[in-house]
């Protein structure tokens, strides 16, 4: 049965699992264990033996940094699932994942050290430029593997019908990205009074909660591959040239601009923070663009299902360019959506510390708010990269 565990109670567990007790080595009593919980779900220990590390991911009843807020534990098996299901694909651009109990829901994997999460390296300046290439190739890889189009329907439909019990993380990415932003809600937290007028404006504003709710429509409804969901910058770790993805606890069947939309908003939010990093920020976004275009486009030059499977070279081209024209949308909204969740909704970004004086802090929300209402209302007029760097305005 379960039970939270602390760091004598992992020592215990380990010790009854043989494998993962020899890959740390030596006696338990020479183990050490932290805990490092960092994420507002779950908590998470660092194991170093004389032999290895691991790291042990726990899932708790609630809300880690909420306790009032239930969370059911199943969240850890679709956190599996998930790894499971992209890790040939992905390879090395994620942790292995060793074990997972599903009584403890508990997930064992690769000990990533010394790496950072990108967020606290970004906000640090310790960041390797051009890591934004391998996030492009992941998610390319990871949709590729997991989409309709890579293979006959039926593998989709499996995935569907094996992430579809997720719903109490897809009840949180719809509560707190698409809807509480946009009306006055508890769990938003208290704005600064400076901010307040754009805040109700937001909040009042029609034609952008209409755009919203078509992103929403996309959101349930567009079941194009398996995404990760929730690709910011705090579920990546890096170290040096080292750049890995965790976290795909809230995986689930959906639009592939999802993905990418969260990922470039967390960008264009630190460029937000700290606007004389418009230019590496702007580079960062290119190389996560050109990078998971020219490695979709790469796979998807052979093979595929169905239909894809039938059209020749030309025809290819044609659909591929149409899809991801389509994704390219799609990024642009959710990009917004994710900018402004962060910046007024429950769970806000770290990247605004950067900003030394209210006055500047205020000034850099405002900046997010007003530039992820454009990118959601403009999102269907966006063509190519390059419209939706311009409507990003961090150059
Ligand atoms: C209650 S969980 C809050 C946020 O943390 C996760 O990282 C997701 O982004 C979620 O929206
Ligand atoms: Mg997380």
């Amino acid at each position: 049965p379960y039970f939270t565990l602390d760091a004598s109670s992992l020592q215990h567990w380990l010790t009854n699992h043989a494998d993962l007790a020899s890959l740390l080595g030596g006696s338990p009593s020479a183990w050490t264990i932290r805990e490092v919980s960092d994420g507002n779900l779950n908590t998470v220990f660092l194991v170093d033996g004389p032999a290895g590390s691991l790291c042990c991911k726990q899932a708790l009843p609630h809300v880690r940094v909420a306790p009032d807020w239930p969370m059911p534990l199943e969240r850890a098996l679709y956190e599996a699932r998930y790894m499971r299901a992209t890790a040939d694909a992905v390879r090395p651009a994620a942790p292995e994942l060793y074990f997972y109990d599903d009584e403890m829901f508990l997930l064992v994997m690769e000990c990533l050290t010394p790496h950072e999460v990108l967020r606290t390296a970004l906000i640090r300046d310790e960041v390797q430029p051009g890591f934004s290439a391998v996030i492009g190739q992941y998610v390319a890889r990871s949709v590729h593997a997991t989409s309709w189009i890579s293979q006959p329907f039926e593998h989709g439909s499996k995935l569907l019908a094996d992430f579809a019990g997720n719903t109490a993380l897809t009840r949180i990415t719809v509560d707190l990205i698409l809807t509480d932003p946009f009306r006055p809600c508890s769990r938003n937290p208290a704005p600064e009074a400076d901010l307040l007028p754009d805040v109700e404006a937001l909040q009042a504003d029609k034609p952008l909660h209409r755009a919203v709710g078509n992103l929403q429509e996309r959101f349930l409804t567009a079941r194009q591959a398996l995404l990760h969901g929730d690709l910011h910058t705090g579920s990546i770790m890096q170290h040096k040239d080292d750049v890995r993805v965790i976290d795909g606890e809230f995986a689930t069947m959906g639009p592939i601009g999802f993905d990418c939309g969260l990922y470039l908003g967390n960008l264009a939010l630190h460029a937000c923070g700290a606007p004389h990093k418009g230019n590496l920020i702007t580079a960062e976004i290119t190389a996560f663009w050109n990078s998971f275009t020219a490695d979709f486009r790469t796979l998807l030059k052979t093979g595929g299902g169905d239909v894809w499977a039938l059209s020749d070279d030309v025809e290819r081209e044609e659909m591929l360019n149409t899809f991801l024209h389509s994704i390219l949308q799609d990024t642009t909204g959710f990009c917004g959506l994710e900018m402004i969740r962060r910046t007024i909704g429950f769970a806000q970004v770290a990247d605004y510390t950067l900003c030394v004086t209210p006055e500047s802090r205020t000034e850099a929300r405002r900046k997010a708010l007003k530039t992820g209402r454009t990118l959601i209302l403009a999102a269907p007029t966006v063509h190519n990269l390059e419209g939706l760097l311009n409507l990003l305005t961090l150059r």
